[in-house]
């Protein structure tokens, strides 16, 4: 049985969840509220299933596994049916470029611990916290236009005709823009690939608004 501990809100877990549907495998849904009290991520017990005090993690039996890269390698990996990596290498190369454009430029800038120490540590004020997360999702998502609407391998989705780790990682990071107000115009590629995803119901079910632990 495989256990996913999640926030709703959370784009790395979102990222998760979108591939356990594609896989079509079950999962238990283990909410961890990233606000109340402080943050649940950095409670003891939840620290001693994921040491970086973040979401998410994913067990299967006794094992945990972190970080939304590796965990969606692994379900990959033992789960090849509808595969998420293509099979040539080159392939493969520009399906994790594309996703880690989204995790290394554009998330680790604009996540909760980061805007929390803009805010509280360096005291910036809400509108220079906009500025900044604007910032950085409009430079990421223009970047990564270019690399969708420059290859032909760019298709329905951002690598060919079926989703892959790519698409996982798009979806989510386009709710979190919308969520703040960022100008999308400059990403039409982008908001194709969204749209098209959108359209399947396991990109559907795994929006944040239909997890068990969604607020308003
Ligand atoms: N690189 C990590 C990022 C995980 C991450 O930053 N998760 C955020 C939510 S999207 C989190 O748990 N934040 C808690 C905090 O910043 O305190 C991954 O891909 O799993």
């Amino acid at each position: 049985m495989l256990k996913l501990y999640s926030y709703f809100r959370s784009s790395a877990s979102f990222r998760v969840r979108i591939a356990l549907n594609l896989k079509g495998l079950p999962y238990e849904y283990a909410p961890v509220h990233l606000l109340r009290g402080g943050g649940e991520q950095h409670l003891t017990a939840y620290r001693l299933v994921n040491a970086q005090g973040i979401v998410p993690s994913l067990q299967e039996n006794d094992l945990t596994l972190t970080q939304s890269l590796a965990i969606i390698e692994y379900l990959d990996e033992m789960y090849p049916e509808r595969p998420l990596l293509p099979k040539g290498a080159l392939d493969r190369a520009r399906v994790r470029a594309v996703a880690l454009a989204i995790a290394c430029e554009i998330h680790p800038l604009n996540n909760l611990r980061v805007l929390n120490y803009l805010k509280n540590v360096l005291n910036l004020d809400q509108t220079a916290c906009d500025a900044w997360y604007r910032h950085w999702i409009a430079e990421g998502l223009a970047s990564v236009e270019t690399m969708l609407l420059d290859d032909p391998r760019t298709v329905r989705f951002c690598h060919g005709d079926t989703p892959s780790l790519a698409d996982c990682f798009l979806v989510p990071q386009i709710f979190n823009a919308q969520r703040f107000n960022c100008p999308l115009d400059m990403a039409p590629t982008v908001m194709r690939v969204f749209e098209t995803c959108m359209s399947l119901p396991e990109f559907q079910r795994a929006a944040p608004m239909l997890q068990p632990d969604a607020e308003k």
